[in-house]
């Protein structure tokens, strides 16, 4: 086998060694048996929204131009794409829904076993959704933003609150003068299906619009609601340490892997875990303890409120069963592989489902209700303990791992960036102005067996650090990155230009900045308003020197993501086009036109060093327009310089 061309990261290909040793099939192998893939598929011009279909249009021009409805090229990739949107929002959203019926339980039961942990930005939180905060109780300000936000899911007139709370004005004018200011989260995503339904609309740009509509209720609604009551829920992270790859596994402790997205089951087996109770069952057991480890979102989620270390990203999920030493995979909703299910059969690995959205029929269930969070999370540990006895032996663990910080906000950049007494975004926009960090980019997303593992992440992120731009990550980028140890801050050193260098220097912070799972990608939306609003780089997201990517993506949140990104303004590059590119149209209004409108647009790369050139040049020519494209030396005034400034 040549490891190499799968992935770049060592644990991995160690793994895969031994897969391929044991005959064991990975969605690697399973990627190969796929080829060739469906080249209408790839295109995007296949369509079987009704029984008359399935339809598809001839790419060549030589077959049919439309559908037997009368579809075209356009119209049908453009729904294609609609419901990819629909079904990553929906995710997302679902997701921040189930935040929010947590909160109210939080907020309504003095019983229950969870609690508001950061009072401070629950306050804020309900200052923004346009609650009376002053001279109240904590818990009935907490009761009317519960009330707030749950009915930004269903409400049936105006618009959602946080997208007129959160993004600068100048966004929220082009987004009414375009027509796609969110109204409710569910309600756009219900309106995907009917607009894509057989005999709706047609025209590709009036489809184009509710996708971007209900992806903006994605980004600005429901991730938003699902970050921002998660860290008042579970707490707001701040920068702590962490270990990361499948080197944090540990063969003489009882492991389980929280895997999956949400952090309401996982933050409390974290805690459960360190009960003495259990603590001592494990050892009774034999074992040395109880070692928790994340993977994918859920693993970012934990990681970055509690430091609990990350085993891998999206496609290291079968190779943690592989060592043999894990005791229970536990899972809850998104990015679970079905191939789990018989993989973890063929070792001493329990895969538990605990949502009752997503059963594996090879797994155990146990349902998990928050109502019962503690009861659930004990019997699940122990259920692992139990099981360590049924090891075979000893296990292979790749002796890998790396360390890194990650905990960094929407809130606490202003901390690093600007000293604990001078909490501001000032400084950061000021390194941008003067030259030293040339702009940011956020690279984020999933891995994809089409591309080689972690390559993607890692060679764009190194080139953009390299020409000094600054880089937020999150999701599985965010682990790659962890991995290859740039959330080191010493990483610094040896990745970036002289300018983003010398501000990671004298600030501590790694080039790269871990900002959390998939639905804190609001957090990135969030800081993008805060430099707005800080002055001096323009009055929109679109002016600003940033960019985003997905180098690896292969979810359907991803396309909702980017969708979201776009509209917000950001100029998006991604690594697999979006299934689009049999409908010319629509191409060219995604790749290009949209810009108009909008302010920002996709491009679409796979070489991720030409990508990361892309979004360097267009970062180079936001400065242009700006007009701060060269370098300001920092002036340095001696005395009498200082005496000659004229004070208003
Ligand atoms: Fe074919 Fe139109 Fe039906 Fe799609 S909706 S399957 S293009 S007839
Ligand atoms: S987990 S959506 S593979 S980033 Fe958020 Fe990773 Fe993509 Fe899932």
């Amino acid at each position: 086998m040549n490891k190499e061309k799968h992935s770049i990261d060592k644990a991995t290909q160690e793994m895969l060694m031994q897969m391929d040793e044991a005959n064991i099939e990975t969605a690697w192998d399973r990627f190969e048996q796929q080829k060739p893939q469906c080249g209408f598929g790839k295109l995007g011009i296949c369509c079987r929204n009704c029984s008359m279909g399935p339809c598809r249009t001839d790419p060549f021009g030589e077959g049919p131009q439309t559908g037997i409805c009368g579809a075209t090229a356009d119209t049908i990739a453009a729904r294609n794409l609609l419901r990819m949107i629909a079904a990553g929002s929906a995710a997302h959203s679902d997701h921040g829904r189930d935040i929010v019926h947590t909160f109210k339980m939080a907020v309504e039961s003095d019983s229950c076993d969870y609690m508001i942990k950061d009072e401070l930005k629950m306050r804020e939180v309900a200052a923004r959704f346009g609650i009376k905060v002053e001279n109240r109780q904590t818990k009935d300000i907490a009761g009317d933003l519960a009330d707030a936000v749950s009915a930004e899911f269903g409400k049936q007139d105006g618009s959602l609150i946080s997208a007129s709370a959160y993004p600068p004005p100048s966004r929220q004018k082009i987004w009414q003068e375009f027509g796609v200011t969110p109204r409710s989260i569910d309600r756009e995503i219900v309106e995907i299906m009917h607009r894509t339904h057989i005999g709706v609309g047609s025209d590709y740009k009036n489809l184009v619009k509710q996708g971007i509509r209900a992806s903006l209720s994605d980004g600005w609604g429901g991730s938003l609601i699902a970050t921002e009551l998660s860290d008042i829920l579970f707490g707001s992270p701040s920068p702590i340490r962490f270990s990361s790859n499948l080197g944090v596994l540990d063969a003489e402790k009882v492991n389980i892997i929280v895997h999956g997205h949400e952090p309401t089951l996982s933050d409390i087996i974290v805690a459960v875990s360190q009960e003495p109770g259990l603590v001592k069952l494990a050892r009774d057991k034999g074992a040395k303890g109880i070692n928790i480890a994340g993977m994918c979102c859920t693993a970012n989620e934990i990681l970055m409120r509690h430091g609990v270390p990350v085993a891998g990203n999206f496609l290291q999920q079968e190779l943690a069963v592989i060592t043999g030493v894990v005791d229970v995979m536990l899972v809850d909703v998104q990015c679970i592989m079905p191939a789990l299910g018989s993989l973890s059969n063929c070792f001493h690995t329990k895969l538990i489902t605990t949502s009752p959205k997503c059963k594996i029929s090879e797994a155990e269930h146990i349902e998990f209700h928050e109502d019962k969070a503690v009861e659930t999370a004990r019997k699940i540990i122990k259920t692992a303990i139990e099981n360590y006895s049924n090891r075979r032996g000893k296990g292979r663990i790749p002796k890998l791992l790396e360390r890194g910080i990650a905990g960094f906000t929407a809130e606490n950049i202003f901390y690093h960036l600007g000293g604990r007494f001078r909490a501001s975004y000032r400084p950061l926009n000021d390194n941008i102005i003067n030259g030293r960090i040339r702009g940011a980019a956020g690279v984020v997303g999933c891995n994809n067996p089409k591309q080689v593992h972690d390559c993607g992440h890692l060679t764009m992120i190194k080139e953009l650090v390299k020409n000094n731009v600054l880089v937020v990550s999150t999701g599985c980028s965010a682990v790659a990155a962890a991995k290859a140890g740039l959330m080191r801050p010493d990483s610094a050193a040896k990745y970036c230009g002289k300018g983003l260098y010398e501000v990671c220097e004298a600030v501590g912070i790694p080039p790269v900045l871990h900002v959390g799972s998939c639905v804190d990608n609001s957090r990135i939306l969030t800081i993008l308003s805060n430099v707005v609003a800080e002055g001096g780089l323009g009055d929109d997201i679109s002016d600003l020197p940033v960019a985003g990517a997905a180098p690896e993506w292969m979810s359907e949140k991803a396309v909702s993501i980017g969708m979201y990104f776009v509209a917000s303004g950001v100029y998006t590059v991604i690594a697999e086009p979006l299934p689009i590119l049999g409908a010319p149209n629509l191409t060219r209004y995604l790749t290009d036109e949209i810009e108009k409108d909008l302010g920002g647009k996709w491009a679409f790369e796979t070489d991720p060093v030409k990508a990361a050139r892309m979004m360097i040049e267009h970062i180079e020519n936001k400065r242009d327009a700006l007009g701060i494209k060269g370098t300001k030396e920092r002036k340095l005034y001696d005395m009498e310089e200082r005496r000659a400034l004229a004070v208003d």
